[in-house]
């Protein structure tokens, strides 16, 4: 029994949540921003601007700074560190960090400097590509290519080549930058990076976060030889072992005692990827509860009860941080779409809301939307798609309700669509995410879907997810007590499909089906 943290580092933040499992309660919430409380490096969104829509790379030594600065904002409010007994985290998926040297044979970290300071010297590519890159769709080709095709990534990774995903970014950078990449000792993920600072080693990638890789061998848990060779030249050396996700990594390193009090010892989990990480806090790796999460990305997820891979190529196979695999469809117009209809028609966020629950019903009036803003992964759209099909006000974005609601009720189409490969159809889905608190978006939810939405307790599901693996590994308590204790549903939040919305939504899901259809995707 005792205290773990668990610690998120997604696209736009850092944060953190510290549970007391005994008390059954979460004790500490905290974030950084990185826009807005790191405007210095210059990413408002999170990662670094870049006119070309499929270039996204954020700055590492963005996610290096915001942990020093969240650990000092947490001290400040008078936590005392040295009662968390162990750590674990979690990272936005597929970004990737090179290193021209491996943190473990990299000087001990010094608390006479900054950690940016020390971490700078050691990158030997100054940004990372993150998810939201979808530049690389020549090494994509040139890896199914150099293997037999996307069928075979499939049966051996879970995924075919996937722009955002890790080796054909690497394989981009050893195209562009072969000296740099030369220079490179250490290619590491998000994920794995934030362990490896914090322990002061080189921390292994768990199976969560490497099955993002078009790397791992998921049957046999390790790198493929077939695809590292595909990928770029001596890859192997490069690349810590992949791990399974319950996996001790090291333990905190003597900067994070000294500077901020951590009991010396204190152990550190392996870190994963945010949505498997998601899975654990939404208290859904047993089969059964699909997830939807609303984020930067919208990402829909489940444990999977026997594996399985989307025919239509955009779905994924992940391990599943308890064990075995999960599934994983990912959308890249989530909240930032929304955020954009929001801003063009000028609603706040409770008038959005109104919109969707009080001005407008199930099917829009025919009012409907492709709702890509951005280059899109499901389905995959390398440029921007953007129709407004309905009245003249509607498609100039002078209706603002019917636009708010447009854009919520394509995504959930989309998502419904772009999970039907899963198998079973969810009656039960849980929500987490910030908009997750936006009850016109969970209707539309529950009618697409014609599914109960449950939200829980406890909104940052990656970050609990990080604390409940820190404390499974710690305490040794099963997943169903952790989960009874701190995924709890929040019983003030229980929305139903009605029946004559499910209805309304034959016709605008049949469109939609077309419209996929008539862009071949
Ligand atoms: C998943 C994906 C995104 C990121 C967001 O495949 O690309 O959901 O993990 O952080």
């Amino acid at each position: 029994m005792g205290l773990y943290l668990g610690l998120d580092s997604s696209t736009q933040s850092l944060s953190a949540l510290v549970i007391d499992t005994e008390a059954g309660q979460v004790v500490l919430q905290d974030a950084v921003n990185f826009g807005q409380d790191l405007p210095e490096y210059g990413s408002p969104q999170g990662f670094l601007p870049n006119p070309d829509a499929k270039l996204r790379h954020g700055d590492p030594l963005l996610w290096v700074a915001a942990l020093e600065l969240l650990f000092t904002k947490i001290a400040k409010r008078g936590f005392d560190f040295a009662t968390v007994s162990g750590v674990s985290g979690s990272g936005q998926q597929h970004g990737s960090v090179y290193l021209n040297q491996r943190i473990s044979d990299a000087p001990t970290w010094s608390t006479t400097a900054l950690l940016v300071d020390q971490v700078r010297p050691l990158l030997s590519r100054a940004s990372s590509p993150i998810w939201l890159d979808s530049s690389t769709s020549a090494e994509c080709r040139e890896i199914a290519a150099a293997v037999g095709g996307d069928p075979v990534l499939v049966s051996v990774t879970g995924s075919r080549a996937i722009e955002r995903f890790t080796g054909p970014q690497i394989r981009k950078f050893w195209k562009t930058e072969p000296d740099a990449y030369a220079k490179t000792a250490e290619v590491t993920l998000v994920s794995a990076f934030m362990a490896s600072i914090l322990t002061g080693v080189s921390a292994p990638i768990d199976y969560g976060d490497g099955a993002g890789m078009n790397l791992l061998d998921l049957q046999s848990g390790a790198w493929s030889p077939k695809l590292l060779a595909a990928t770029a030249p001596d890859l192997a050396q490069k690349l810590q072992p992949a791990v399974p996700s319950a996996t001790r990594v090291g333990e905190l390193a003597a900067y994070f005692v000294q500077r901020f009090g951590f009991a010396p010892g204190t152990p550190v989990l392996a870190f994963t990827g945010d949505n498997p990480s998601s899975l654990v806090g939404m208290g859904a790796t047993e089969p059964g509860t699909a997830v939807i999460s609303l984020g930067t990305s919208d990402t829909v997820f489940a444990a999977m009860r026997e594996p399985r891979t989307d025919p239509r190529g955009y779905g994924h196979v992940f391990g599943n941080p308890a064990g075995g695999f999960m599934c994983l469809i990912s959308f890249a117009n989530g909240s930032l779409a929304r955020e954009e209809v929001a801003r063009r028609v000028g609603l706040s966020w409770p008038e959005f809301e109104a919109a969707i629950l009080q001005q407008t019903k199930a099917g829009n009036g025919k009012n409907s939307m492709l709702p890509y803003f951005f280059p899109e992964m499901t389905p995959k759209l390398l440029e921007p798609k953007l129709e407004l099909e309905g009245s003249e006000a509607f498609c100039a974005f002078r209706d603002p309700p019917a636009n708010a609601r447009a854009i919520v009720e394509a995504q959930a189409l989309s998502m419904q669509r772009h999970s039907d490969w899963i198998g079973e159809r969810p009656r039960r889905l849980r929500v987490t995410g910030g908009a997750s608190k936006n009850r016109g978006i969970l209707q539309v939810l529950a009618d697409v879907f014609d599914a109960r939405i449950e939200t829980l307790q406890v909104s940052n599901s990656a970050a609990l997810g990080a604390a409940l693996r820190a404390a499974q590994a710690g305490t040794g308590l099963s997943w169903a007590e952790l989960y009874a204790r701190f995924a709890v549903t929040d019983s003030s939040v229980r929305v139903e499909s009605s029946p004559e919305s499910v209805l309304a939504y034959a016709e605008p899901r049949a469109k939609f089906a077309r419209k996929m259809q008539a862009l071949g995707v």
